[in-house]
């Protein structure tokens, strides 16, 4: 076997986020959506690490950079390049630069491996900007659903429509999908975006699967009315009829804690928004998350009931429209347990971990046996520029990941 040097390969990891990380559609925050021209100079850069690695590159009808290393069955290797909105620099992109500099150590060592490499960089993982999410990744495992194609951004711009400013057909997303039997596996390399592998003081975790989530959009209609002359008990106050329903959520999430279950919501926008007009009307946004997908829509169906029964008390409408599901996905036992092979080898104790955060993987386990690899961050910080991994803990996740490839033995798994 070559020899590793992880804190050289840590170096490079950062110098490469790094790089990645300056590319933003905003000067004082970082910002890269799907398909956007940060995205296609986001994927320009990515693509020349891949040629100078030693792979050839392809990029696909949603916009994914594919780098190809060898021959035979893929073991695909990849995370996204997209970001939230004012987001770190390693969620993302560190799964990408992991696969790059792993299959660099094969490439320029010639090393002929009894399967190929393929390093995917997905440019929509986040959905930050269409009301969806996953796209790109449910477009390589063959699970695309056309329906996006006509969801818009904020501006109105449709998938499709952004598809083609970007120089894309969407009549070629079918030709992203790997064929039957093509992928033997995934593997994603990711910050673990919690707290665990801090407490526990391990900088590697293996992934044992990727909570369920919903992601739903609420409507509540009151009715506008002058903040001064309406008393407090003749109104119909969307937002304070929101406040209460966002609180049912919370209550709600909290009787199952033991299942990991986690809700909230993100976003919410009262209209007309004046000082001095009581809310007529409010949206507001619910991501619910839980290890157990039938905890989760019995706990979806209680917070509906709960909502329609305080929007009856206040005389208003509710409305809820789930705009992203997906159920909890199981990392492939003997892909976890080449992981934990790997990272014993190297001298660490691996821990085993389920992600509460959604991932690239979560889709790919319907096209292939996937795994995840999670390195720790700095006080479980993410969506967030503090997001910080260190050099030495990057190392040590592709030196793993390089002696996880030199095991990986395709015909070992089911
Ligand atoms: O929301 C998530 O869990 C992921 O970061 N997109
Ligand atoms: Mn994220
Ligand atoms: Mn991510």
């Amino acid at each position: 076997m070559n020899p590793l040097d992880p804190q050289a390969l840590g170096q490079r990891a950062e110098a490469m986020v790094t790089d990645l990380g300056e590319i933003s559609a905003e000067p004082g925050r970082r910002v890269r959506l799907f398909l956007t021209p940060e995205h296609r100079r986001a994927a320009d850069l990515v693509a020349n690490w891949m040629r100078d690695a030693g792979l050839s590159v392809a990029e696909d009808a949603l916009g994914t950079v594919k780098g190809h290393y060898g021959e035979g069955r893929r073991l695909l290797i990849g995370s996204h390049i997209d970001t939230v909105i004012d987001a770190g620099k390693y969620d993302g992109p560190l799964g990408v630069v992991a696969g790059v500099l792993a299959a660099e150590h094969f490439a320029k060592a010639g090393r002929k491996l009894p399967f190929g490499i393929d390093v995917l960089a997905f440019g929509d993982e986040e959905g930050s900007r269409f009301p969806a999410t996953l796209a790109s990744s449910s477009a390589c495992a063959g699970v695309f659903d056309s329906e996006t194609l006509s969801l818009a951004d904020a501006r109105g711009v449709t998938l499709t429509e952004a598809l083609k400013i970007y120089g894309k057909d969407a009549a070629g997303i079918p030709g992203a999908a790997y064929k039957p039997g093509e992928a033997a596996a995934y593997v994603e390399v990711h910050i673990e975006q919690g707290p665990v592998l801090e407490a526990r003081n391990q900088p590697l975790g293996i992934v044992t699967g990727i909570v369920g989530q919903h992601r739903v959009r609420v409507t509540v209609t009151g009715e506008a009315g002058h903040a001064g002359t309406v008393p407090m008990g003749l109104r119909h106050d969307a937002l304070a009829g929101a406040a209460e329903m966002a609180l049912a959520l919370e209550s709600i999430a909290k009787e199952h804690l033991d299942d990991g279950m986690v809700g909230t919501v993100g976003r919410i926008e009262a209209s007309p928004g004046a000082v001095n007009i009581i809310p007529g009307r409010v949206a507001f946004t619910i991501d619910l998350r839980s290890l157990t997908d039938g905890l989760r829509l019995t706990a979806l169906k209680k917070f509906e009931m709960e909502a329609k029964r305080i929007a009856g008390t206040r005389g208003l409408f509710f409305s809820m429209e789930t705009f992203h599901e997906i159920g909890t996905a199981h990392c492939a036992p003997a892909l976890q347990d080449g992981l934990v092979a790997a990272v014993s080898g190297l001298g660490h104790a691996p821990v085993r971990l389920p992600s509460g955060a959604g991932h690239d993987a979560q889709v790919m386990t319907r096209l292939c046996p996937s795994a995840m690899l999670f390195v720790r961050c700095r006080g479980g910080v993410s969506h967030n520029p503090a997001e910080f991994a260190s050099v030495a803990d990057m190392g040590l996740a592709i030196a793993t990941l390089i002696r996880f490839i030199e095991t990986f033995d395709p015909s070992k798994l089911a």
